[in-house]
């Protein structure tokens, strides 16, 4: 293709994007485009099946069977969620093979928030509300995408998120309207969990490198900045409610801003936890390996079936 055919396309792509067309797996794109797409809607799929690990190991110790089958539910639904985000970044022309291994080598990033420890029940519904709730803020905004495929993925994924987040919240409000030691462990879960929450949004815009390019290609419809503040002031009032306050002496209303000011994020512990030296990395990416390796056996299965009927149906044409 000569360099003036490709600016053309690039032309008609870029008319497309302000047009807020939605972009299609068989549309012509920018290779970096696509690219960035992998990037995040991989490491998206990833955080979502990293996500069931941390709350998968309190399923056995619910406390009583209604927070048993919530807790079931919503641990299958972090994999259903993992599916849709898989297939639609498949559509972008890589493998699911692939995928894995860039998890599995750790060339792939998923969210620095699964490399903590949930160690009391009180965690799981600290991680439905703080969690599955900054996931919302994020991923409502991702509905009106430009990728096609992702968009529609986060619309189911969102409705689903939203039911995380109020299973997390009742956990929370029966906690801290318990016994003072159920409202101690509720206090103490959300001490643990807030600040790695706020971090879940990504570095500050100043230090976020692909925030501009993803803004401009409609991947991304509001900055880290933004996305974080939209949680800190949905949420404050939230814990105000049951009573609970943050590990944050420098949370305070801001009247003119008509929002919360906060604290300096500890973005080297955040560094830390990304590149790999968490309290919870080698944990978690050991458990997805031994998931990968356990399930070769249905995979193979599932192949030599598809060959079987592949085979049987080509015959029944002859
Ligand atoms: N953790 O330029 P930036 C869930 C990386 S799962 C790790 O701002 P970008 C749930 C970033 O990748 C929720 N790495 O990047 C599941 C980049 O590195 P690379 C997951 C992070 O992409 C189970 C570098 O830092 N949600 O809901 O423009 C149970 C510079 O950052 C993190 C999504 O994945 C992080 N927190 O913006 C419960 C949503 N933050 O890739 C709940 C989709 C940044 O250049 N993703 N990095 O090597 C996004 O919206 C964006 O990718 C981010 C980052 C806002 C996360």
């Amino acid at each position: 293709m000569s360099e003036r055919e490709i600016k053309s396309l690039e032309d008609q792509f870029e008319a497309r994007i302000a047009n807020d067309e939605k972009i299609e797996p068989k549309d012509w794109m920018p290779e970096k485009y696509r690219k960035t797409h992998i990037r995040q809607i991989s490491q998206h799929a990833h955080s979502e099946i990293v996500g069931m690990l941390p709350e998968g190991n309190w399923i056995t110790r619910a406390p009583s069977l209604r927070r048993k089958v919530a807790l079931l539910a919503k641990v299958q639904d972090e994999g259903g969620h993992g599916l849709y985000l898989y297939s639609a970044c498949e559509t972008l022309g890589i493998s699911r093979e692939e995928l894995f291994h860039q998890l599995h080598t750790g060339e792939a990033k998923y969210s620095s928030i699964f490399n903590y420890p949930a160690v009391t029940w009180a965690d799981m519904g600290a991680i439905g509300w703080l969690v599955d709730g900054a996931a919302i803020i994020n991923q409502v905004a991702l509905i009106s995408t430009s990728y096609g495929p992702y968009a529609r993925a986060m619309v189911r994924i969102c409705k689903e998120e939203s039911f995380h987040q109020r299973q997390g919240f009742e956990i929370m409000m029966t906690l801290a309207n318990g016994t003072p030691e159920q409202k101690a462990m509720a206090q103490d879960g959300l001490n643990r969990w807030w600040l790695p929450s706020l971090m879940m949004f990504g570095p500050t815009d100043d230090q976020s490198p692909n925030t501009e390019q993803s803004v401009k290609w409609k991947l991304k419809r509001k900055t880290n900045d933004e996305l974080r503040q939209a949680f800190v002031d949905q949420t404050v009032p939230q814990a105000n409610l049951i009573g609970l306050t943050f590990p944050d002496p420098d949370l305070k209303w801001n009247e003119e801003k008509k929002g919360y000011d906060f604290g300096k994020l500890d973005w080297d512990e955040f560094w830390q936890v990304v590149k790999g030296h968490g309290p919870c990395n080698k944990q978690r990416i050991s458990a997805r390996i031994k998931a990968w390796d356990d399930g070769k056996w249905v995979r193979d299965a599932a192949m030599a079936y598809a060959e079987k009927q592949e085979k049987a149906n080509l015959q029944e044409a002859i």
